[in-house]
């Protein structure tokens, strides 16, 4: 039988690697310039967050976490967008004057991000469209493991709370945009591509993106 010391010895010698791996540091989210003073109440929004005056509380995830999405590929619904590229989306440009967002047609779109290898995903940040005010509808987030999105489908965040885009109902809230971002957790789920839908906004039937960050890192 081990002795207590030999187990008590072990541990602490397992400890140190163990720990260093699970410490904790906060995203380095750059954030752009604000283009319009204040958080104006979009008072016909249904279902909405309360609008905070106060910046985002940092985000803890793993040492060593980092914007998997940047430059990498994105496909989507809309093909043709009509105004950019959907390039834009990753291409590290969070401004969102013009020239600086893609703007998908009208009703449900998506967005699909190939990080290129299976990753562990632990924070989603998204930026719509950050000119003025607005809150976007049926936003839903998934995460899986192929580009058409049967195997190992995660769910991270949907606000559609009447199933409009088929991916069931959601209950998570709709929210103002800002130069801030939405950041969602994504608790850590793996998969190799991150899928963004959405229905238009209260503003404009049409759907837009200004970039995606996904943080995480890959699965080895
Ligand atoms: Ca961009
Ligand atoms: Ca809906």
């Amino acid at each position: 039988m081990k002795s207590l010391f030999a187990i008590i010895l072990a541990a602490g010698l397992a400890l140190p690697a163990a720990a260093q791996s699970m410490k904790l540091e906060p995203l380095p989210i750059a954030l752009p310039k604000p283009l319009f003073e204040g958080t104006p109440a979009l008072s016909k929004v249904p279902n909405l967050e309360k609008p905070s005056n106060k910046p985002r509380p940092a985000f803890l995830a793993p040492a060593g976490t980092v914007n998997l999405a940047l430059r990498k590929p994105v496909s989507s619904s809309d093909t043709d967008p009509v105004i950019g590229s959907l390039e834009l989306i990753t291409d590290g440009n969070k401004a969102g004057t013009d020239g600086t967002f893609v703007e998908l047609k009208a009703g449900v779109q998506n967005i699909v991000i190939d990080l290129e290898s299976k990753c562990v995903i632990y924070a989603i940040v998204v930026w719509h469209f950050h000119k003025e005010a607005r809150a976007y509808a049926d936003v839903v987030i998934q995460v899986a493991d192929d580009p058409d999105f049967i195997s190992n489908v995660q769910t991270v965040f949907n606000n559609d709370t009447n199933n409009e885009t088929g991916s069931g109902i959601g209950k998570d809230l709709r929210w103002v945009e800002t130069n801030e971002g939405k950041l969602v957790d994504a608790r850590g789920v793996e998969g190799r591509y991150v899928r963004l839908i959405s229905n238009g906004s209260d503003k404009t039937t049409a759907n837009h993106y200004v970039e995606v960050e996904v943080y995480g890192k890959p699965v080895h």
